[in-house]
């Protein structure tokens, strides 16, 4: 489908500031697929499409993971939002025929990304995160400029801050926000 059929769809399915939230990783994205050197296209489309599944309550999601034949892990159940990367990445598949594995593997991962990201799924996870509308947090100014400095060092930072935010929290954290943690440590000097 195209960039602008998208939207407009996704202007009547999601909540005002989730639409907004969207329409800003989509830019953020798309200047840093020129930045780094990634497909803009492709950039466009994920960063547009990354949280099409996060406007539905809780119950639903698992009704719907179900639906798709989802797996859920016992930390998804308990925190049924970590499921919509995998979600919206089927929505993307069956209502926005998006084919594209790097763009669907964008969106499945935006939320705790996964050890030895693509540099697509490094983009949509930083977009995500130093989009101009999100609440802005300590430290992201640092973070915004290593987003178009050292991307891998970025990553890492959003991860550190994430984890904090979850400890504060006493959330529960995903294995796969601790091993993506613990890869991009140990790869940076
Ligand atoms: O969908 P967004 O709000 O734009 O952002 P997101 O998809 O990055 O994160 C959605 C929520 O998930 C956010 O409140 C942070 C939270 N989150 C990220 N990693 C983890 C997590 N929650 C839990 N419980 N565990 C995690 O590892
Ligand atoms: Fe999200
Ligand atoms: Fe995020
Ligand atoms: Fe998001």
């Amino acid at each position: 489908m195209e960039v602008e059929r998208v939207k407009e769809d996704l202007r009547k399915r999601l909540k005002e500031a989730r639409y907004l939230h969207s329409t800003g990783v989509e830019e953020v994205a798309v200047d840093l697929a020129y930045i780094h050197g990634c497909d803009p296209e492709k950039a466009d489309m994920a960063g547009l499409l990354h949280d099409c599944a996060r406007n539905i309550s809780e119950q639903e999601m698992i009704h719907e993971c179900i639906k798709y034949h989802i797996p859920i892990s016992e930390t998804e159940e308990q925190c049924p939002i970590l499921l919509h990367g995998k979600l919206g990445a089927e929505y993307a598949k069956f209502r926005y025929k998006v084919t594209d594995c790097d763009v669907l593997n964008a969106i499945i991962y935006h939320t705790t990304g996964r050890p030895n990201m693509s540099l697509l799924e490094k983009i949509v996870f930083t977009a995500d995160f130093i989009e101009p509308f999100r609440k802005p947090i300590p430290g992201i100014d640092e973070i915004r400029w290593q987003a178009y400095t050292n991307l891998d060092h970025c990553v890492l930072m959003i991860l550190e801050s994430t984890l904090k935010y979850l400890q504060a929290k006493k959330s529960q954290i995903d294995y796969l926000t601790v091993e993506t943690y613990n890869y991009y440590k140990a790869i940076l000097p």
